[in-house]
């Protein structure tokens, strides 16, 4: 099995003209950053737009990126669907095709309670038979995974991890402090060095898909004890993470920086907006700036 400790991409999907997934592409920029070191890939979660997705096609992106990672960086599958058994065939396709690990989201939309999120993710781990790493991003789902059910959960082996996307740093250290074996990835990239610093043990963004080199620095700063790199790394970062920000296109913008490094990824799909000519003006600047800071991935 991979390290599931490290800095993961969270996948973006890139697509054609007729946006239809671009696997062709998508396979040059994880052959790409696999290459010049990148530690792992979080796939089709909330970056990639995964909800947006077929299952056939979530099926087919997973065997491209394990494909042309080849084995050298670590791969979650994320596998969250609306219901248990869509879930889990997709989990059972991850394990076929060779991940470390497979993740979901907290089942959302009907509003499902603790025990009932607690029994999706046993039933995921029971049935797939695979490590699982639970998902909490309470601002798009709506339900915030809490230390008592992590605790419920834990009870199960094969629960072995939280991508804990939310910016309550008490609660990701009060979760990780009763709990150091469980892994804990940052989930909000302009605030990877809090993260880190109360615990995490790796983080997953949708921003490392063009600045993953400079978050594998921060996090070897705070391994080193050097905050003041760190900070300067994070405050770079969140420069970039402002004026990608500021297009309100978040995901498209990661697009069209990976775009402008030479692998095409289109846009996003509806009803995601497209670009206009200003925002791309605008990223040509915030990809200039990656560069001469000697970030090319
Ligand atoms: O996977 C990502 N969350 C979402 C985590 O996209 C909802 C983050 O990487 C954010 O995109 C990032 C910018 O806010 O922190």
């Amino acid at each position: 099995m991979g390290k599931l400790e490290g800095i993961f991409a969270a996948l973006v999907t890139p697509f054609n003209d007729r946006a239809e997934v671009n696997y062709e592409a998508l396979e040059a920029h994880v052959d790409r950053l696999a290459s010049k070191g990148m530690e792992g890939f979080y796939v089709c979660g909330s970056t990639a737009e995964s909800f947006l997705l077929s299952h056939e096609e979530r099926k087919r992106i997973l065997e491209s990126v394990v494909k042309a990672n080849a084995h050298r960086a670590t791969v979650i599958a994320h596998c969250g669907s609306i219901g248990t058994d869509l879930t889990i065939d997709l989990a059972k396709h991850a394990v076929a095709t060779g991940v470390d690990a497979v993740s979901a989201v907290t089942p959302f939309y009907f509003n499902f309670k603790g025990p009932d999120i607690v029994k999706y993710y046993c039933d995921i781990a029971d049935e797939a038979q695979a490590p699982v790493i639970v998902y909490n991003i309470p601002k798009m789902s709506g339900v915030t995974v809490t230390a008592e059910m992590m605790t419920e959960m834990r009870k199960n082996p094969r629960i072995v991890g939280l991508k804990f996307t939310s910016q309550d740093f008490f609660a990701l250290e009060r979760i990780k402090e009763a709990d150091p074996s469980l892994i804990v990835y940052n989930g909000s990239d302009e605030m990877c060095i809090c993260g880190l610093t109360v615990g995490a043990d790796g983080a997953i963004g949708s921003t490392y898909n063009i600045m993953g080199k400079l978050f594998i620095q921060l996090r070897d700063a705070i391994n080193n004890q050097d905050v003041k790199t760190a900070q300067e790394l994070q405050h770079k970062a969140n420069y970039v993470i402002k004026q990608l920000g500021s297009t309100g296109k978040f995901f498209a913008s990661i697009k069209h920086i990976i775009s402008l490094r030479g692998i095409e990824h289109g846009a996003c799909r509806r009803p995601f907006p497209l670009l206009t000519e200003e925002d791309k003006k605008l990223l040509v600047h915030v990809n200039d700036f990656l560069l001469e800071m000697g970030i090319d991935y």
